[in-house]
């Protein structure tokens, strides 16, 4: 009679233990699988934008492909950094991010009174403020200083993992070189930027020598960027993108209609202003990397007073350590980079 009424408190011992078994079993599995998973998810470059967003449509084309590329999970954007003073240069880059549904994104902007001013007029620029939507934004002193929004992004960001694309003057960032220890970060700028920053890829120069806009109108910035910049610095040259007709999809893909991308194509046509990609360049290689279009170049740059700048050739043939800078020099035609530059300018 005991052994009778004692089995089927047995029974329900073993059933209870087989189903923690299973249990610890199914946990164990599930630990392993998301940590597996965390794995495979790649670890994603932040990106700062530092544009002048001006008188030319490439430095839109080129946030085009940066919210593209963010699309595809390749970066995300950390924030957008104004180098030019015109008035109007923030509401444009707030109306640029309000179409591209990165209403998020913070927009900084020079507040050095010497900085470049591209004045008034400005033809696709002034469409753009007019005709769409800027939520946060109608005058460009209401946006932060860039040089203090830099350093909260960058002291709160991941180690080595912040890539600067200047399509623009270095107004930005020869300041933000000189900063001092803040409520932000102890460390000083040159510091801030050794520790955060992975890479900086500029559209700026022109190779082996010669003038560009972005050096020539503000060589004092550029000057200091090219001395004190800690980190590597690739160079997208002038001579790169003079020749190179991207952007012709969108200016014939009338689908587009809403888009102030292609309006700003269409606007700098009439002015013979869309015959050369040049911010798109950087804007590429600051992602998806030089190869297999072009090579590296190394050596250093010296600017003259008036901007015009010079490469001194320092390749490593002789086993020497590359320098940390270098411009891009092209290996393919540039239909074979236009068939890749093109398709993220769609939007
Ligand atoms: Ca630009």
């Amino acid at each position: 009679m005991f052994e009778q009424r004692k089995q089927p408190k047995y029974f329900l011992i073993l059933f209870l233990s087989i189903w923690l078994i299973l249990l610890l079993l199914m946990s164990l599995q599930s630990n392993a699988s998301s940590s597996s998973d965390q794995q495979q998810i790649p670890n994603i470059p932040d990106i700062i934008i530092d544009t002048d967003c001006g008188q030319y449509p490439d430095d839109v084309t080129a946030i085009a492909m940066i919210n593209s590329f963010a699309d595809q999970n390749k970066t995300r954007i950390l924030a957008m950094m104004a180098n030019d003073r015109y008035e109007g240069i923030v509401p444009v880059l707030d109306a640029i991010t309000n179409y591209f549904n990165r209403s998020r994104i913070p927009i900084g902007i020079t507040k050095d009174p010497n900085a470049f001013d591209s004045g008034k007029n400005l033809t696709w620029p002034d469409y753009v403020r007019e005709n769409y939507p800027h939520p946060r934004f109608e005058r460009n002193d209401q946006a932060e200083n860039a040089i203090t929004l830099y350093r909260r992004l960058l002291a709160a960001s991941q180690d080595n993992n912040v890539i600067i694309l200047s399509i623009g003057f270095f107004t930005n960032l020869a300041e933000l070189l000189d900063t001092e220890s803040d409520e932000y970060s102890p460390l000083n700028g040159r510091e801030l930027i050794r520790k955060k920053v992975q890479k900086m890829i500029a559209m700026a120069g022109k190779y082996p020598e010669g003038k560009e806009w972005n050096i020539e109108k503000q060589p004092k910035a550029a000057r200091k960027v090219i001395e004190k910049w800690p980190t590597k610095i690739i160079f997208a040259g002038a001579e790169t993108g003079e020749h190179l007709l991207c952007g012709q999809n969108i200016i014939q893909n009338s689908r587009l209609k809403n888009s102030p991308v292609r309006k700003a194509w269409l606007i700098s046509m009439e002015q013979n202003l869309t015959e050369a990609c040049f911010d798109e360049i950087a804007a590429l290689i600051a992602i998806n990397g030089y190869e297999p279009f072009y090579r590296l170049i190394y050596g250093r740059m010296e600017i003259q007073p008036d901007g015009y700048n010079i490469w001194h050739e320092s390749n490593d043939d002789n086993g020497n350590k590359p320098t940390r800078m270098a411009y891009i020099k092209q290996l393919t035609n540039d239909q074979d980079i236009i068939n890749v530059i093109d398709p993220l300018l769609e939007r």
